[in-house]
């Protein structure tokens, strides 16, 4: 059964049964004191606002039966997977894999590189580990949407004009059509968070399009329990 939203530039139409919520990086290393983020030079604290909206659209894809996917940006402990051009950039003592408060910088397995716990994924919820800034390259995310039947996804997550664009433009070359929900994305920058969602949206929806969280819940709402199928 067919819902719509309404979204920027035109009517969103889609299909739970055909949908994935993707929830970007929300990890504790770009949103938490001492991680990635920070070490940048970023107030992590801008990106607590993605938070609610983030559990809101949680709660109503789960109740819709709608696949849920959570990415992780990070590297192997042996940074064979991180490009030096990516390891070389920022404060020296504070790059990716030195020591922090969260065990080593965006490194699998440390503390910083979990999920938040307000957003932690469910046990079957597919946890995709990325190397780069978008969740396409490198990973098994294209064939684990293709084996599903996926053709709309739902994006919310940080930074909205990092690795939601990255993963936004990826998906839309790969013929996906990705509804962005401003509201669960940030960034460090709000200006760019503002330009970054009108990017998407321009010239009838170049990109994609862009809502809100609260219009996608509502949408999901009369396909709760699976009732979508
Ligand atoms: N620095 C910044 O804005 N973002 C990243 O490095 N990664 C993600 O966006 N996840």
């Amino acid at each position: 059964m067919a819902a719509v939203i309404p979204a920027d530039p035109a009517p969103f139409a889609f299909t739970p049964a055909r949908s994935a919520l993707v929830v970007i990086d929300m990890q504790r290393d770009f949103l938490e004191p001492g991680g990635f983020g920070e070490s940048l030079g970023n107030d992590v604290s801008l990106l607590a606002s993605a938070i609610g909206p983030c559990q809101a659209v949680l709660a109503a894809a789960r109740a819709a039966g709608m696949l849920v996917i959570h990415t992780r940006e990070g590297h192997r402990p042996d940074l064979s997977d991180a490009p030096p051009a990516k390891v070389e950039r920022g404060p020296k003592g504070q790059r990716i894999g030195d020591p922090g408060p969260m065990g080593r910088i965006l490194i699998r397995g440390e503390p910083g590189h979990d999920i938040i716990e307000a957003l932690a994924p469910l046990p079957g919820e597919p946890v995709i580990d990325k190397p780069g800034k978008g969740a396409f390259y490198a990973t098994e995310l294209e064939p684990m949407l293709r084996h599903r039947g996926i053709e709309v996804l739902f994006v919310a997550g940080v930074t909205t004009e990092v690795c939601v664009h990255t993963t936004v433009r990826e998906a839309n070359d790969r013929g996906f059509r990705c509804l962005v929900i401003a509201d669960a994305c940030a960034s460090y920058f709000p200006e760019f968070h503002a330009t970054a969602l009108r990017m998407i949206s321009a010239q009838g929806g170049i990109f994609g399009w862009v809502s809100e969280a609260a219009r996608v819940t509502a949408a999901l709402h009369p396909h709760r329990e699976g009732k979508a199928a």
